[in-house]
């Protein structure tokens, strides 16, 4: 079966959206289609008002680049990924899929999805799981991501949207706290409402075990030691009772469950608080009597407190402060989560999480299986039940019991996952994996099937930012080669199975008519929205659960989304990581981003502009631990955790803190920082611990020795 191409018109100055960040800054295509495009920022998009950052307007590189993928490639006898038609690509994987089912059974079959991809995608493969292949275990790189702050989300608020209110609501928050991330180089653009804030008035605060540009620009600074942060979350709480700033009023109407919080916490004193996080107890009182005096006030989390084996619980740890403070639900106070990919919000409420189906239903729920089992025209007890996490469903491939075949739509997983070596292993073990990407990475270097597919600018589609406002993805040239949309190849498969009814078409527009039916109801409800209207709005937010329905920019004004209409507290108590350092390894070793990467790399290492600029991973080194080791800028530091070992140039750096380490996790093979890292499971999100890890230098070469690898 063939599909025709959407074929698109060029549009000179198609108005869009970047691929990267949830910030899913506007952006503005123009230029020839296939050469000489450009990329600049849309001053009418009222979240990044004309800025982008530099991922954003090098991006027009991947759109006719040499290493772009045109050709699916299956591999042959002599172990070579060969180019092969369509028809005998979708052929072989269907094949390969229903022998492994049929000797394993349909278990033996997995999926694994992305934040990057349209909602349309993720709710379009979330039912091919579910209905084709009838597997439990589908999950996403999400599960790296947002999980820990969803999970607390929806156990104090009842819902789970990053930020509850746009993000110009910044700029009235008269205190900001930002615990573990660095939006100044992770949504850069987001800057100019922060800058404002401060310029009405407002104080920064950041908590990092770096001093990061954020922090840079903050008036406090708090060098929080690695995975101490629910400790100060508790620790701060303590402080407020003390000092009596509690909003006990707000507390009485609008929560529940506070007086077992404030029990527990009355252990945190500030003494062991200090103890424990490195902040001084003047700086923790400075903090708690700004957060609570200088209202209204903000708490944002990113990836820092919530990659950890205790993230929901630290996350559930700064919601008690918020909620014990009143500081929930008017313009410029709240808790928020930075969320990070670019559709990282809509990909969490669609149904290519393990345990989800789309509208934030639950798989778990019979009332929820049978809405969408009724939508998608089979029987609820056809659905198969809640799957593995992703770690858990990678850490099974190829083990008795495990997944035998694989398909990976938009995660480089070889590189992004914690315990990498360990990954290679599983990915080797797969009798069959098939990766759907528009370039090759180092997870296809596994692939037995590669598809090559369109990318953003080439396709049509809703995302869904980090404000939870649904955009509208447009096209502005027509994709190359013989490329289809991941949409296409769903069906192509689903076809090829049977399912064709179930799968009537590959056009975004006909799938988001059957995605909207497939959300109402639902927490994450979509059913009012049309592309009209976001090209009307410049978004809608959702819950917009019919067509004269404005949106919800603001949840929590009057109420929660629990039955009784008020927000829990939740008892949380302090713990150890899954690999504190010790007298073997004495250093913390922490991961994240630079400004010019995204995530693994795969995209932006494409970028000649970007690969110059970083063209490697450096080490962050306090100098003072660099001088102990005779480390210079440039010298090859040889770092080795309890999985491995990998070599990085030193880049001394006075901010960070002097027990802890820190590489980007954007490069693979030799050069992967996730080789380090260990991938210890939060209880409740299943979120790997990849933010702390145990390390020890073992050896040091001078910069002038830095010869190229062979
Ligand atoms: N340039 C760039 N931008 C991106 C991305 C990218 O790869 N590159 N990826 C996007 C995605 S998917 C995401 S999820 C977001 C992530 O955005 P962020 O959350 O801002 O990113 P990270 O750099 O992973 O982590 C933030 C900070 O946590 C700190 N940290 C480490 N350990 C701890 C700890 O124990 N406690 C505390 N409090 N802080 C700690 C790190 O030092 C780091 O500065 O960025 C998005 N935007
Ligand atoms: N040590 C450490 N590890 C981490 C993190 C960390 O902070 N530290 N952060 C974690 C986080 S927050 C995340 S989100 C993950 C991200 O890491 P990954 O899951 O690897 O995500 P990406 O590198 O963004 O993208 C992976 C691939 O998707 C492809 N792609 C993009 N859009 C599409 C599409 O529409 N369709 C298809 N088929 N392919 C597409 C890209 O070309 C790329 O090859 O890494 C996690 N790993
Ligand atoms: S990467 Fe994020 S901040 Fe940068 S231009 Fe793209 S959407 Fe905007
Ligand atoms: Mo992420």
């Amino acid at each position: 079966m063939s599909i025709p191409l959407p074929l698109h018109e060029p549009s000179p100055g198609a108005k869009t959206h970047c691929p990267y960040c949830a910030f899913q800054c506007g952006t503005v295509i123009s230029g020839m289609p296939q050469a000489n495009v450009t990329i600049t920022g849309d001053s009418d998009f009222p979240v990044n008002r004309g800025r982008l950052c530099i991922k954003g307007w090098t991006a027009s590189v991947l759109l006719n680049h040499s290493e772009r993928l045109t050709q699916p490639l299956v591999r042959g006898t002599d172990g070579r990924l060969s180019p092969a038609t369509w028809e005998s690509a979708l052929d072989l994987i269907v094949r390969r899929f229903q022998e492994t089912q049929a000797s394993h059974g349909r278990e033996a079959v997995g999926v694994f999805g992305s934040g990057a991809l349209t909602n349309e995608k993720a709710y379009w493969l979330g039912k091919f799981a579910r209905v084709v292949l009838r597997t439990p275990h589908i999950d996403y790189n999400g599960r790296y991501c947002m999980s820990s702050a969803a999970a607390a989300g929806n156990r104090a608020f009842g819902i789970d949207r990053g930020l509850p209110f746009p993000v110009s609501d910044i700029v009235q928050a008269r205190t900001l706290m930002i615990i573990g991330s660095n939006p100044f180089e992770t949504l850069p653009p987001i800057s100019q409402w922060f800058e404002q804030q401060q310029a009405s008035g407002g104080t920064l605060i950041v908590v990092d075990p770096r001093r990061t540009p954020t922090a840079e620009s903050a008036q406090i600074y708090l060098p929080i030691t690695p995975g101490s942060d629910l400790a100060l979350a508790n620790g701060l709480l303590y402080l407020a009772l003390e000092e009596r700033l509690l909003d006990e009023q707000f507390i009485r109407t609008r929560t529940t469950g506070f007086d077992a919080v404030r029990r527990t916490v009355l252990a945190y004193h500030p003494a062991e608080t200090e103890r424990r996080t490195g902040i001084s107890e003047s700086m923790l009182r400075q903090t708690v009597r700004l957060l609570a005096k200088q209202g209204p006030s903000m708490i944002l989390t990113g990836r820092g407190p919530e990659q950890q084996s205790k993230g929901v619980d630290t996350v559930l740890g700064f919601i008690n402060l918020a909620l014990a403070l009143g500081q929930v639900g008017q313009p410029g106070s709240g808790y928020g989560c930075l969320t990070g990919q670019g559709n990282g919000q809509g990909g969490r409420e669609h149904g290519q999480k393990a345990d989800q189906l789309p509208g934030y239903r639950l798989i778990e729920v019979d009332a929820h299986r049978e809405h969408v089992a009724r939508v998608w025209g089979v029987e609820p007890s056809s659905l198969p039940r809640k799957g593995r996490s992703a770690s858990e469903l990678l850490d099974s491939l190829g083990q008795p019991d495990g997944i035998n075949a694989l398909m990976v739509m938009g995660s480089n997983v070889a590189v992004a996952s914690p315990d990498a070596s360990r990954i290679a292993k599983r990915l080797d073990s797969l009798d069959f994996l098939v990766v759907c990407d528009a370039f090759l990475n180092e997870t296809s270097a596994f692939a037995d099937v590669v598809l090559p597919v369109s990318q953003w600018a080439e396709e049509e589609g809703t995302m869904t930012n980090l404000e939870g406002r649904v955009i509208h993805r447009r096209p502005a040239q027509s994709p190359p080669g013989e490329v289809r949309s991941d949409l296409e190849v769903i069906v192509g498969l689903a076809s090829r199975f049977g399912f064709g009814r179930q799968f009537p078409s590959a056009q975004p527009r006909d799938i988001f008519e059957e995605f909207r039916r497939a959300t109402s109801g639902g927490l994450a409800d979509y059913a009012g929205i049309t592309y009209d209207r976001i090209d009307e709005q410049q978004g809608i937010f959702w819950p917009c659960p019919d067509e004269n329905h404005p949106g919800t920019p603001r949840l929590f004004a009057d109420r929660f989304y629990h039955a009784d209409g008020k927000a829990k507290f939740h008892v949380v108590e302090d713990r150890p990581g899954g690999d504190e350092p010790d007298a073997a390894f004495p250093l913390y070793f922490t991961t994240g981003r630079y400004l010019e990467h995204y995530n693994s790399g795969a995209q932006t290492r494409q970028v000649g502009e970007l690969s110059k600029r970083r063209s490697k991973p450096g080490l962050q080194i306090h100098p003072e631990l660099a001088q102990h080791w005779s480390i210079d800028d440039g010298s090859l530091v040889m770092i080795e955790s309890r999985r491995g070992r990998v070599e990085f140039f030193a880049e001394r750096h006075p901010g960070i803190r002097p027990d802890t380490l820190f590489a980007p996790f954007h490069w693979g093979g030799r050069d992967a920082a996730n080789i380090l890292t260990q991938g210890a499971l939060d209880p409740i999100s299943r979120m790997p611990e990849i933010k702390l890890s145990a390390v020890r230098i073992i050896g040091v070469r001078p910069p002038e020795s830095m010869e190229p690898r062979t």
